[in-house]
């Protein structure tokens, strides 16, 4: 990134900075707040800055290598004020995984699919420092409305939030005994947590199409939804397609029909005036227009740890999203 001193100016006045899933990337996690002009303050001991305010979008945890020290970085930060975070589908995962089920078991089954994608984090934080971060998790909001700018892990849904607010009476929850329910497929809560969390999917097989076969040759009934998209209306506009997806024959996969769905699946495109930041998508490369932006969403997920870059977004006001203001793009 370059320290001009023009760049330099223009982020000393108020704003966020919105940096994205880090997962266990501590090394990359110290140089971007120092290159953000975040420094160890000698009494709190956490990263601050003098006029800003850091927010992450949550997915601290699972893949990376020293995911205890970044618990550690910005729970420090957070509980100094210098930074705020939401809840991700990986901190969600984490308190499941370790809230026993009252049917017996967990809340999220330890099979070896799910014990394998969690076991750097069971390695790197154990015991009582697990239990005080796993309470920690528990409590984080799901989504910050924080005036002219929005944040949440995966997709900003108004009709998911107010399911939200109506069993939980706020924005978190506050007890492990609630994601009993958030865990419960078919509960209105587990489904409003999937959206917020990991994002809208929509069926196709239900809409008369066939199912597709990833690039890994496996077969799915729904595709991810293009909630940033706010002109999307129709089937073809809303499920996001890899180039990659097959048929059964093996055939490329057909262009879905041009046909505008119900107005429940109309409701994920996101057409608010302010500004939206997520992460949670595995984005690559540098941000591009119309996908990860648009003039009123911005992503900040680019792969940290899969050998992308851990990005942050500089707000400072703007009502609308600028490219010049993502930091340490790949
Ligand atoms: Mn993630």
């Amino acid at each position: 990134m370059p320290a001009s001193a023009e760049s330099t100016a223009r982020f000393d006045e108020k704003g966020y900075d919105v940096i994205g899933d880090v997962h266990g990337c501590a090394t990359e996690l110290t140089v971007l707040l120092d290159s953000l002009g975040y420094r160890v303050h000698p009494s709190s001991g956490a990263h601050e800055h003098p006029t800003r305010q850091a927010v992450f979008v949550g997915d601290l945890v699972d893949r990376g290598p020293a995911q205890l020290q970044v618990l550690r970085i910005v729970k420090g930060m957070v509980d100094a004020g210098s930074a705020q975070i939401v809840m991700g589908n990986h901190e969600f995962n984490a308190v499941a995984y370790d809230t026993p089920s009252p049917d017996g078991g967990f809340l999220r089954a330890h099979t070896k699919k799910n014990s394998r994608q969690h076991q750097a984090f069971l390695d790197q934080v154990d015991g009582d420092i697990r239990a005080e971060f796993l309470d920690w998790f528990t409590t984080l909001p799901l989504w910050l409305d924080l005036g002219g700018l929005r944040v949440v892990h995966a997709c900003w849904h108004e009709p998911s939030m107010r399911v939200v607010e109506e069993v939980l009476g706020s924005n978190r929850f506050t007890s492990r005994d609630q994601f009993v329910r958030a865990t419960a497929k078919g509960d209105p809560l587990y489904e409003a947590v999937e959206v917020l969390l990991k994002g809208p999917e929509i069926d196709l097989v239900g809409h008369g199409q066939q199912p597709y076969f990833d690039k890994d040759g496996h077969g799915r009934s729904r595709a991810r939804v293009a909630w940033w998209d706010d002109d999307a209306t129709t089937l073809r506009t809303l499920a996001v397609m890899g180039t990659t997806f097959k048929t059964v024959d093996g055939e490329p996969y057909p262009l879905l029909p041009d046909a505008e769905v119900e107005a429940g699946e109309q409701s994920y495109s996101y057409r608010g005036d302010v500004p939206v930041f997520y992460g949670h998508y595995w984005r690559e490369g540098r941000p591009q227009r119309g996908v990860d932006f648009t003039e009123r969403t911005a992503c900040v997920d680019f792969s940290a740890v899969k050998s992308g870059a851990l990005v942050a977004y500089r707000w400072s006001g703007e009502r609308e999203i600028r490219e010049d203001h993502y930091v340490n793009v790949g």
